[in-house]
């Protein structure tokens, strides 16, 4: 299988790295650890993963993306103390580590953002001899063209993203990502406060791939946005469930885990994958090779394999488990996509250089 990230290292000289790295914002600073330990020292932590657990451990991870008693349930039965803070989106996760955040033991990256933080060296690798539980994942979440071999990620669950519509007030059911041009929902509707999922949305409702580097594709996608924009109440991620819940907004362009979720409170609310297609993505655990607790680390990741664990994970989030025992022990989860799903389906994989022109139009989207 192809990996992107050696591909990333093979064509990209020194040089080209630094321009790279700096144009993903990461500072000069953290820059010079990461080309040291391109050069050699490379593992010089994650190899060592020591023998005594340690008695705390800050997970970083996306909101309402945790079963409802794992933190308290890991808490009691293995005694670590656990620090939990949580982030909207990739380019967040990826700010804040190419900031220099040094504390942070467990993160949740998506496939594409595990190829830039594999391309900077910034993930330790995993021990596998401390996850005793790895069988029971299914092998279709593995070995991902992001992580060949998964020598630094550990598969969390995996999503698409769609519209969440009131049906109690919108009729019929929009099966389009064009309803967003339509002015009859004006004010009642919200984009993904997600660069990705924003221009990737308007990249496939005019057929054409979500990792698009065409400058002509880009511009009309960011024409199809800034034609959105005016009946836009606002770009919102997760916590458009709120807004959702309470009729402020009728139709919200949301992932099918968050739209679950909010159905459980309110039936009305239906989950749609429009027509033109979607985006899949698969968000895995990773450990910085900066974490200071990476046995701890490694405990989590076990406990998270275990069937029920995953299982109950998957329930209260409404994503989907790629944890193969979690299914058969449970069968009301979401089911692995089916072939004609995934042939709607594409994942978003690592823009490399046109990663700059992206963000240029996602600021150009939000100012327009
Ligand atoms: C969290 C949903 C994250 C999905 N609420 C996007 N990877």
């Amino acid at each position: 299988m192809k990996d992107p990230t050696s591909n990333v290292q093979r064509r990209t000289s020194r040089r080209e790295f630094v321009r790279r790295a700096l144009a993903l914002g990461v500072g000069l600073g953290p820059l010079a650890g990461i080309l040291a330990g391109c050069e050699g020292e490379k593992g010089e932590k994650g190899e060592g993963v020591p023998d005594e657990l340690e008695s705390e451990l800050a997970i970083y991870n996306w909101s309402d993306y945790i079963g409802e008693s794992t933190i308290a349930d890991f808490e009691r039965e293995v005694g670590v103390r656990v620090v939990y803070d949580t982030y909207e989106s990739n380019e967040d996760l990826l700010a804040k580590l190419q900031a220099g955040a040094r504390g942070y033991d467990l993160i949740c990256p998506s496939n594409y953002a595990v190829v830039v933080l594999r391309a900077l060296d910034l993930l330790a690798p995993l021990d596998r001899n401390l996850l005793s539980n790895w069988a029971n994942l299914s092998p279709l979440f593995l070995d991902r063209p992001f992580d060949p071999g998964n020598r630094h990620t550990v598969p969390w669950l995996w999503g698409t993203a769609g519209l969440a519509v009131r049906a109690d007030l919108v009729q019929p059911l929009p099966d389009s990502w064009g309803v967003f041009h339509q002015t009859g929902y004006r004010g009642k509707m919200t984009q993904l406060d997600d660069m990705r999922d924003v221009i990737g949305c308007w990249l496939k409702y005019r057929g054409r791939s979500l990792n698009s580097h065409d400058q002509g594709e880009l511009d009309e996608a960011k024409m199809d946005a800034i034609r959105a924009k005016p009946n836009l109440k606002s770009f919102v991620s997760a916590p458009v469930k709120g807004q959702l819940l309470a009729g402020d907004v009728w139709i919200a362009h949301l992932w099918n885990g968050d739209t679950a979720q909010a159905r459980a409170a309110e039936p009305a609310i239906r989950y749609v994958l429009p027509r033109e297609g979607s985006m899949i993505y698969l968000d895995s655990m990773a450990i910085p090779r900066t974490a200071p607790h990476p046995r701890a680390a490694h405990e989590f990741l076990n406990y998270m394999l275990r069937p029920g664990v995953a299982a109950a994970l998957a329930e209260r989030t409404g994503y989907g488990s790629p944890n193969q025992a979690a299914l058969t022990r449970q069968s009301d989860l979401l089911a692995p996509p089916s072939e004609e799903q995934l042939a709607r389906l594409e994942y978003q994989e690592d823009l490399g250089e046109a990663t700059e022109l992206w963000d240029r139009i996602w600021t150009e989207i939000k100012a327009g």
